[in-house]
């Protein structure tokens, strides 16, 4: 059932309806996610942003002690972003796009997460020009393998 933004406006009886008639398919396709972030942070907030955008209901927390929620997620230093976001078990570090989270929340491997190091231009919520693919990582012990590249 598919109503435009206006239908939805005039008519939240038909759209109460639609959402009550598409039951548990509906709830599950909303991804649930808690995102960690610094308050000074605006790319971290620009990623959630981006996330919602996406379909995601993310829990952003401001903190400013990021440093003990990577530890505790097990990120390692030279994967490190600027934010930490933790969804279905898994740590996703920095601006992830969706389409390499989806493939993580679809595939379940036997990892701890994934991570885009830094803050390279141009991926979600980050500003400037992409001037290279983006080499996502997995979060896993031993030597760090390419997730994915996008
Ligand atoms: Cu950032």
């Amino acid at each position: 059932m598919k109503l435009s933004n206006a239908q939805k406006l005039l008519n939240p009886v038909v759209l109460v309806m639609g959402l009550a008639l598409s039951g548990p398919g509906w709830a599950e396709a909303l991804v649930k996610g808690t995102l960690y972030k610094d308050p000074q942070c605006g790319c971290c907030q620009e990623h959630a942003d981006y996330l919602a955008a996406q379909g995601f209901a993310i829990d952003v927390v401001q903190t400013r002690n990021l440093a003990a929620i990577k530890q505790q997620n097990g990120v390692p230093e030279k994967l490190q972003g600027c934010h930490t976001l933790l969804i279905d078990g898994y740590v996703i570090e920095g601006h992830v796009p969706v389409t390499s989270i989806r493939q993580l929340l679809e595939q379940k491997p036997k990892i701890r997460g994934i991570a885009l190091a830094g803050m390279p231009a141009g991926s979600p919520g980050m500003m400037g020009e992409k001037t290279a693919p983006f080499t996502i990582y997995e979060i896993a012990d031993g030597m760090p393998k390419v997730f994915s590249v996008e």
